[in-house]
């Protein structure tokens, strides 16, 4: 498999860039931070998107290393944006189950944070419910370490998976992410008002923060701030767009 084999160059080629999607507080519209997702700009096959090589990139032992790379170009960013006067922050990533079952995790963001000059609250780490299937395992140390070195922590996905937020409770998790399968549902369903509704207030009860992730409609806005949201992030605001369009944005906001 070609891309298998290119992978490793790739990620040491300087091959992979960033796009980023604002995040915005639904009370003032205001940017309140962006998302980091990966791509590949292969010099043959063109511009290549997560679900076509993160799993392979895990199966294959490259993870740590791509990882690596996008939490090194994400401190780099915020550098850079706060060279030219913008602060973007917190700028958040995606983190592998894989890369919080590696105790050396912590250590290496430290490094790299103190390299480019980065506070810990600047970054926010977007992990996946995957991730916490055993509350006592290793992924849960590694949780704890980042929370203690002020790494805000975020839930992606929320609702994908198997934990309630009251298991979830028992974790350094200060953001759910409301998966986007919710937030489309609310254009067909009561029961999904209802429940997002719910999620919310519990999410508060809680002293968690919520984004809503995958708002492409104006409606879905409206009524997720309606319901208390704080956060909303999706292509009605925007899509996640290349960093110079993304200063565009911070500019001259959504
Ligand atoms: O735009 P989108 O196609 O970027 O992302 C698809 C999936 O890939 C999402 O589930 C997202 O969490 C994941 N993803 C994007 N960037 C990264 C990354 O840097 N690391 C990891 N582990 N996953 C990522
Ligand atoms: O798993 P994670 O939440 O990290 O991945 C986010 C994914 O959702 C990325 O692939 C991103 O491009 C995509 N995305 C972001 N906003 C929207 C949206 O409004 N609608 C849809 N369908 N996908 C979105
Ligand atoms: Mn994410
Ligand atoms: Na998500």
């Amino acid at each position: 498999y070609r891309l298998l084999r290119q992978l490793p160059q790739a990620i040491a080629d300087e091959q992979l860039v960033l796009h980023f999607q604002p995040k915005v507080r639904l009370e003032d519209c205001a940017i309140v931070g962006m998302e980091a997702l990966v791509r590949w700009q292969h010099p043959e096959y063109g511009l290549i998107y997560p679900g076509d090589f993160i799993a392979m990139a895990e199966e294959h032992g490259h993870i740590q290393a791509l990882g690596d790379w996008v939490m090194q170009a994400c401190c780099r960013q915020i550098a850079a944006w706060r060279m030219q006067g913008m602060d973007v922050v917190p700028l958040a990533f995606n983190v592998s189950p894989l890369q919080l079952k590696d105790c050396a995790f912590p250590t290496r963001i430290a490094t790299c944070l103190q390299h480019y000059g980065v506070r810990a609250s600047d970054i926010e780490v977007e992990v996946t419910e995957s991730c916490l299937v055993e509350p006592d395992g290793l992924s849960a140390r590694v949780l704890y370490q980042l929370q203690n070195m002020g790494v805000h922590i975020a839930l992606d996905d929320f609702g994908t998976g198997f934990s309630s937020l009251s298991q979830i409770r028992a974790l350094p998790i200060g953001t759910i992410k409301l998966d986007k399968s919710f937030v489309n549902a609310l254009r067909s369903s009561h029961e999904a008002g209802v429940l997002v509704t719910s999620i919310i207030t519990l999410a508060h009860n809680l002293k968690m923060q919520v984004v809503a992730e995958g708002v492409e409609l104006m409606d879905q806005l409206v009524y997720l701030k309606t319901a208390g949201c704080d956060v909303v992030q999706g292509y009605f605001l925007s899509r996640p767009v290349p960093a110079q369009q993304a200063e565009v944005l911070l500019r001259q906001g959504v």
